[in-house]
């Protein structure tokens, strides 16, 4: 067996050598009837779009400038992202007070723009409804101030917005400690019939930045069903710089960035693309340690066609987490870590560089723009400012992610040339496989062959159902259905203004 397969390989060689001789010698001509395979886009359906999310903000504005540059950010999507809620809280690095005066602050430049942002964007809400709001959480350190028999103003009002009668989840950001959610929680129970405070934790999804006084811990046993997305850790900052949140801007701060570009973090840069732009700009202040940490826990809620907030596991901007059960974990959690024996965990690998920062910091330069763009909105009438592509790939439009069911081997045709974009920008287009995307655990996702990654329209090819693990053994075993996220990056092409990047996330069902 293995001679004839010498052989044979032997003469295909040969047959090979003797093609390219007379390739050489004659150059021929192509056959007169040659005609290239039509381009024919290949059917896709779309999967169901979220719409906006909705967010309940847990902050401990005042501990140091970074909550307030996040919720500077945060304001200027408040046409895509609801809103429902900011609660001022503490956390081991503001015990004693709360400061939702800070908050307020913030918001009183935001009113001074918003009817500039209107011109942009009819859904930006009135500051007035915003203003009312902006509450005070627990005004004590830990689950020791708890009161459930007499919540805080954010307590209850983070249960009246989970209460609405509203099928969208609700989001809860807890960028400082989480004893207020606590709070909430411990009040809602003592009062609601199983079944309703089921319902209520299963309306909730956590997106916690670390854990910052003791009662993240606490409500994760406490309540196991309460959707978690975070790395577990001590109670002061002695662990953030293994978390992923930092690879928003942490590169110098925590040493953790290898890969970064950190241009676009620097106070500098800031200066003149955020703080420079009117009066919601002079509310974003200088970072003391870093910008913005807590950035991520409402980055990956932008409707940017790469975020799907539903699933952590999926990556986007607010960076990629795996479902599992850290150390000391009662159950599981989107969370960090993983197989490192199959190479199946939370950390991306970007240019040669693999860390969980970097299913953040990958995205960096997109997200700066767009958040610089929107500040221009805020002092700029639309026809001077940028605006965010809109890609259509297949015939398909919205940002919703799209499914291909296909065969490892087979070709897939696609076609974004219909993308439009609002300012009459040219466009460039960047299709790429996003490999750690949804990872499970098993095995890795599908290998694919990509033949024009730089063109509005390419083909793609599977060229196998499991990619090649990086350890050759028998005992790896491939699914019978993997799926491989694609996606195409959008980006236009404005003169002096940051250009903006939509994507769409195509999911190739394999099998
Ligand atoms: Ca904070
Ligand atoms: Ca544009």
């Amino acid at each position: 067996m293995a001679e004839h397969f010498k052989a044979s390989a032997w003469v295909q060689g040969a047959i090979l050598i003797a093609l390219s001789q007379v390739g050489v010698a004659q150059a021929a001509p192509r056959p007169a009837a040659f005609k290239p395979t039509p381009f024919k886009p290949t059917a896709a359906t779309l999967l169901p779009d979220a719409g906006k999310a909705r967010v309940f903000v847990l902050s401990d504005i005042g501990n140091e400038p970074d909550d307030q540059m996040s919720l500077v950010r945060l304001l200027t999507y408040a046409n895509d992202i609801d809103i429902e809620g900011f609660g001022a809280t503490t956390s081991i690095f503001q015990r004693e007070k709360v400061r939702p005066d800070i908050a307020q602050h913030v918001l009183a430049a935001y009113a001074k723009v918003a009817s500039r942002l209107r011109e942009h964007s009819p859904d930006y809400p009135k500051a007035e409804d915003l203003a009312k709001r902006i509450l005070p959480g627990v005004e004590g350190y830990g689950l020791a101030s708890i009161k459930p028999d007499a919540p805080s103003p954010a307590a209850l009002a983070l249960l009246e917005a989970a209460a609405k009668p509203d099928p969208r989840p609700l989001w809860v950001g807890l960028w400082g400690g989480g004893n207020t959610l606590a709070e909430a929680l411990a009040h809602a129970k003592a009062r609601l019939a199983p079944e309703a405070f089921a319902a209520l934790i299963a309306k909730l999804r956590i997106y916690s930045i670390s854990d910052q006084d003791d009662a993240g811990p606490f409500l994760r046993r406490e309540y196991p069903a309460l959707f978690w997305v975070g790395k577990p850790s001590g109670q002061d900052s002695a662990e953030y710089a293994s978390a992923t949140w930092t690879g928003i801007s942490g590169d110098q701060f925590y040493r953790n960035g290898e890969g970064a570009d950190f241009t676009k973090v620097s106070n500098d840069w800031l200066e003149k693309n955020i703080r420079a732009k009117g009066p919601l700009g002079a509310a974003y202040p200088r970072y003391m340690f870093i910008m913005e940490g807590d950035t991520p826990a409402f980055l990956g809620l932008i409707p940017n066609g790469l975020n799907t907030p539903e699933r952590p596991d999926w990556g986007g901007w607010g960076g990629r987490y795996l479902l599992r059960q850290p150390t000391g974990e009662s159950r599981k959690l989107f969370s960090q870590g993983g197989d490192s024996f199959m190479r199946v965990t939370s950390a991306d690998t970007v240019n040669g560089h693999t860390s969980d920062h970097a299913t953040i910091w990958r995205w960096r330069d997109a997200f700066q723009n767009d958040f610089a763009s929107r500040m221009d909105w805020t002092i700029q009438p639309f026809a001077k400012a940028n605006h965010a592509p809109q890609p259509v790939v297949n015939g398909l439009g919205t940002l919703a992610p799209l499914l291909i069911k296909a065969k490892a081997g087979e070709t897939i045709q696609l076609d974004a040339s219909a993308s439009r974009d609002p300012d009459g920008n040219a466009l460039t287009y960047r299709w790429f496989a996003y490999d750690e995307a949804g990872f499970d655990g098993q095995s890795p996702n599908p290998a694919l062959s990509i033949a024009a990654p730089k063109a509005a329209r390419t083909s793609v090819t599977i060229t196998a159902r499991c990619a090649k693990s990086w350890l050759d053994l028998p005992q790896l075993t491939c699914p019978p259905v993997r799926t491989a996220h694609l996606v195409l990056a959008v980006t236009d092409t404005p003169k002096g203004q940051p250009a903006i990047t939509r994507y769409r996330r195509i999911l190739i069902e394999v099998r």
